[in-house]
């Protein structure tokens, strides 16, 4: 039989601190909400706006509008540019396409926040609001910007760029659109409104996180228990990312109790987690 010494009992506190450096790890892409290689939708959705007419108030230099639509966004200085507040950039799609979702990059290189308005139109006469982001104040990033809005049948597609930090100006790296179907905007919706950086937290070793659906129920800057001497307890890191992040490390300070004592970091272990397996796919690690 265990015995247990109760004047032992301690109130561990610590922090968990997550490091990230770029390696050359290769990252699994997830198929339902990251793009496949070579598209610029979730799921693999045909991106209709790739190579779309363009109708410009103008262009500086040779920043012309087929850079917004040639299908590429991995470059910031491959943009469209043009000088002067508002102005537009219309894409004609040819003719009517469903429509439930639109990427736009608009430029990142030097952390500005633009302001723009999203409309399509079936006809050119009826204009719906599709994304509006008039009082953004959220810098560019190279991920972009995601609107999901109901199905809409649309041929054009407007974006009228109305502020932008950095002067009076708009650059677009990319704009993207196409249909979602509802598996993949389902599983989206709840990383949508998510920065890209690196999230993290201590959770329950009882819980199985699924991997599709960030976590609510977890502790962003610390974690308590309570041990008998000898006991071991655990904790999970939960980490999570809209975006993969490559050789993440996880470290543990000392625990401490309120009675000043400390446990060192030495004696914690990171070990994975198990597996787990849910329709032939691991749900989480
Ligand atoms: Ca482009």
């Amino acid at each position: 039989m265990l015995r247990r010494h109760p004047y032992v009992t301690w109130a561990l506190v610590t922090a968990i601190s997550t490091l990230i450096a770029v390696g050359d790890a290769a990252l699994r892409v997830d198929p339902v909400y990251e793009a496949r290689l070579g598209t610029l939708l979730p799921g693999g959705a045909r991106n209709v706006f790739r190579g779309a007419k363009t109708e410009v108030s103008g262009h500086w230099n040779d920043r012309v509008p087929t850079f917004a639509v040639d299908g590429k966004a991995d470059s910031a200085s491959d943009h469209w540019g043009v000088e002067g507040l508002p102005t537009e950039l219309t894409l004609d799609l040819g003719r009517r396409h469903p429509l439930n979702t639109i990427h736009l990059w608009p430029y990142w290189g030097d952390g500005r926040s633009c302001q723009y308005l999203i409309e399509g139109s079936a006809d050119g006469s009826d204009w719906i609001v599709l994304g509006d982001q008039r009082q953004n104040t959220r810098p560019a990033t190279a991920e972009g910007r995601f609107f999901r809005f109901p199905t809409r049948q649309v041929r054009l597609v407007r974006v009228t760029f109305t502020g932008c930090s950095a002067g009076d100006m708009a650059h677009v790296v990319e704009i993207a659109g196409g249909v979602l179907d509802e598996v993949v905007a389902r599983r989206l919706a709840p990383w949508e409104n998510m920065t890209a950086a690196l999230h993290g937290g201590t959770g329950s070793i009882d819980v199985r996180y699924d991997r599709q659906v960030p976590p609510e129920d977890y502790n962003a800057r610390q974690w308590r228990g309570a041990a008998w001497r000898g006991e071991r307890v655990n904790l999970q890191a939960v980490l999570w990312t809209r975006n993969g992040a490559r050789q993440v490390r996880v470290e543990a300070s000392p625990l401490t109790s309120k009675a000043g004592g400390t446990i060192p970091a030495s004696a914690v272990r990171c070990r994975f987690c198990a597996l787990c397996h849910r329709r032939r796919r691991p749900t989480h690690a």
